[in-house]
């Protein structure tokens, strides 16, 4: 039997012997499942192991349709009037979309999930479930609810020896010794887990590919990925692969891999016909190319719109898509070269490229302009690329951000994304509205974001790691639920509906983001971490080598100076009203202050404090913060699973090391080049 643990927030625990009971049971014990596709057969599945799993009930199987209380369909198996359902109303919802409605009729109580399509009913059952798990009632259900983004992405980083790049949870569940894994039973649970929170594509392979990985799209492996696709395929998800741009050479068939080559062409259209016979709806590439010495269209003086569109035209007549990354950067820079500026180079290399791209094409933009910082500005290619389709991506993993040993709870830096305004075309152009097509019309877009899974009993390493999982999916579903709401569905899920569990749990998880950025970078500065793997202080790690990550602290002051009059002119990559901001010294948001201006130690802050003074504080507070943190955890000793108490006590422990670690090296550094000291006394080394 699986472990709490294993099966994450779809653990479906008893439910408590309580006044909602009688109502589910009433409702739950007599299920049907009208339609008979793959994905059908996913949701009896689902549904027979969640109600036996929640209801005190020995045996659970289907009833018939007549005897159903709990009935699942799409809209088109029933007769929606029957049930006072207005066909209509399913206009107002998209293909994936779905209706739960309670009906009584006489004694009788019954509730309905209708689907548009077999994707919606899917949701909609896992929609249903979680009010089970939620302990909600549901007498008198009215829920229509479809997703906001038609693209809902996973990317795995995953390498065929079994290495997951930047993974933080173990070992890859698709991979090991340089093959597919024999047991794919984990596959399906992860196929569950992204379903339920509605997540419908996934590459599988890292964006670096590599040796081995080039050969995924040929004899040697293509088979065995078809089986992992069609496990996906009852799920709902599209699987990608992540494509070698030099594959052609490196497959040993050409001497060119030139986007406008004869032979190229012809090549990846043979390819994507081999694939398409085995893989029928596969999803397509995803490709990082010309960025970190990945192979590009670069070499052969060609663009990226070249290089993408190479790539659309093969996939086009099968309806698959090319998610084309935009983290293309010059990773080879002089730390002396201060012209050069790494946060404007996505923006210079596809912005004039803007229109240029096939309809399948996606260009694929990280979050921010660096990499994945603590606190980045919005990457000014959002609202910028008014012709491109664009899809916003994430990273669940938090490689700069702890690496799942730290707590930090995403869904509130991502939502400060979402809500974001470009002004691309006036007042509430947010990046919400840019990804969910509705701004510029694109014909498909969304949100993508890299994976914090591996093969580790919880998935996720540090067990509060789940909720970023969750979390991600919840929120690109639908960008307007609050962090908050996020959060609450998570921990109940996950540890039940324990008033004081939730209370702390949930207080733990909203003020971690903020407490990982109090003793590591605050102010938008970034960076300062070691190099390579990306865990623990070094304040000088990145500051004298080529990846254009610097801090610029001296003896007087720190931070990047990217105003237009005496810096990179990075500021004026945005639309004038945050332009304006940025650029100004008195008007930029004291969080971004070092992303943008250079200034000196004793520069006054709007909370009043100056930079080095906030810098010592914050620094201090983030150990307190963390001190906090295991007071709360400790106090639930008893409350769950021991092996879960444990899990994140031990994460905990490792945190504060680490916090304490940042804090004096960070405080240390800054006081021996200011020579200030701090205000209140405390000991710097
Ligand atoms: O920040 C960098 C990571 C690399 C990663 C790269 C990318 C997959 O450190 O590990 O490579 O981003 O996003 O391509």
């Amino acid at each position: 039997k699986q472990t709490p643990a294993y099966k994450c927030w779809l653990n479906y625990d008893l439910i408590a012997k309580n006044d909602r009971l009688e109502e589910y049971k009433e409702i739950c014990g007599d299920f049907n499942v009208l339609g008979d596709t793959l994905i059908y057969k996913s949701i009896k599945e689902e549904l027979t192991v969640a109600l036996h799993s929640m209801s005190h009930k020995e045996e659970v199987a289907e009833s018939t349709f007549e005897d159903a209380t709990l009935i699942i369909s799409d809209s088109e198996r029933v007769n929606l009037e029957d049930y006072g359902v207005e066909p209509s109303l399913f206009s107002s919802i998209n293909e994936e979309g779905f209706l739960i409605k309670s009906f009584h009729n006489g004694e009788r109580n019954t509730v309905l999930i209708i689907g548009k399509t077999d994707k919606g009913s899917l949701y909609g059952t896992y929609h249903f479930l979680r009010l089970l798990q939620g302990n909600e009632s549901i007498e008198a259900l009215h829920i229509l609810n479809s997703p906001k983004n038609r693209v809902r992405m996973m990317n795995q980083w995953d390498n065929v020896d079994g290495s997951i790049e930047r993974g933080y949870s173990g070992q890859s569940i698709f991979f090991e010794n340089d093959q597919i894994t024999s047991n794919l039973d984990r596959v399906k649970d992860y196929a569950r887990l992204l379903a339920s929170v509605g997540v419908n594509a996934i590459s599988i392979n890292n964006v670096n590919v590599w040796k081995v990985e080039t050969h995924f799209i040929t004899n040697r492996f293509i088979n065995e990925i078809a089986d992992i696709a069609g496990i996906f395929r009852a799920y709902g998800l599209k699987l990608f692969l992540s494509i070698n741009f030099a594959s052609p050479i490196e497959l040993g068939d050409l001497q060119t891999a030139d986007p406008l080559d004869k032979e190229v062409k012809n090549w990846w259209k043979e390819k994507a016909a081999e694939i398409y016979k085995v893989i029928p709806d596969f999803g397509g590439f995803v490709v990082k190319a010309d960025s970190e010495h990945r192979p590009g269209p670069f070499s052969y003086d060609r663009n990226h719109a070249d290089g993408a569109n190479l790539l659309a035209e093969a996939l086009e007549s099968f309806g698959g898509i090319v998610v084309w990354r935009c983290f293309v950067y010059n990773c080879m820079q002089d730390w002396r070269d201060r012209k050069t500026d790494r946060a404007k180079a996505a923006y210079e290399n596809f912005k004039p490229l803007d229109g240029k791209f096939h309809s399948n094409v996606i260009l694929q933009v990280k979050n921010g302009p660096m990499d994945f910082q603590v606190r980045e500005p919005v990457s000014p290619l959002f609202g910028a690329l008014q012709q491109t389709n664009q899809v916003l991506e994430f990273q669940i993993a938090q490689e700069y951000l702890g690496q799942q040993k730290d707590l930090c709870f995403l869904v509130p830096m991502w939502k400060e994304v979402l809500d974001f305004d470009t002004y691309a075309k006036g007042e509430g152009s947010t990046v919400k509205k840019i990804v969910d097509g509705s701004l510029y019309d694109y014909q498909i877009s969304g949100i993508a974001a890299v994976s914090n899974i591996g093969n580790d009993e919880n998935w996720t390493g540090n067990t509060l790691a789940q909720a970023n999982l969750y979390g991600y999916g919840r929120l690109i579903w639908d960008p307007d639920l609050t962090a908050d709401e996020i959060a609450k569905e998570w921990v109940s899920l996950t540890f039940g509906n324990d008033d004081n569990v939730q209370e702390q749990v949930l207080s733990m998880l909203m003020d971690s983001w903020g407490i990982y950025e109090n003793y590591t970078t605050p102010l938008g500065i970034g960076w300062m971490i070691n190099p390579h793997h990306h865990y623990g202080p070094n304040v000088d790690g990145y500051e004298y080598s080529r990846w254009g990550t610097y801090h610029f602290a001296d003896r007087d002051g720190l931070g990047v100076d990217r105003t237009i009059e005496t810096g990179t002119g990075y500021t004026a990559q945005y639309f004038k009203e945050n332009q304006e901001i940025y650029n100004s010294l008195s008007d930029c948001p004291d969080e971004f202050l070092l992303f943008f201006h250079h200034v000196p130690y004793t520069h006054v802050l709007k909370s009043g404090e100056t930079v080095i003074q906030h810098y010592y504080n914050s620094h201090f507070k983030g150990v307190e913060q963390v001190k906090s943190l295991i007071e709360k955890w400790t106090s639930l000793e008893g409350k769950m699973e021991k092996q879960q108490f444990e899990n994140v006590l031990n994460r905990l422990d490792m945190q504060l090391t680490n916090a304490k670690e940042w804090r004096d090296q960070v405080n240390t550094y800054f006081y021996r080049k200011s020579g200030i000291e701090d205000e209140k006394g405390r000991k710097i080394y």
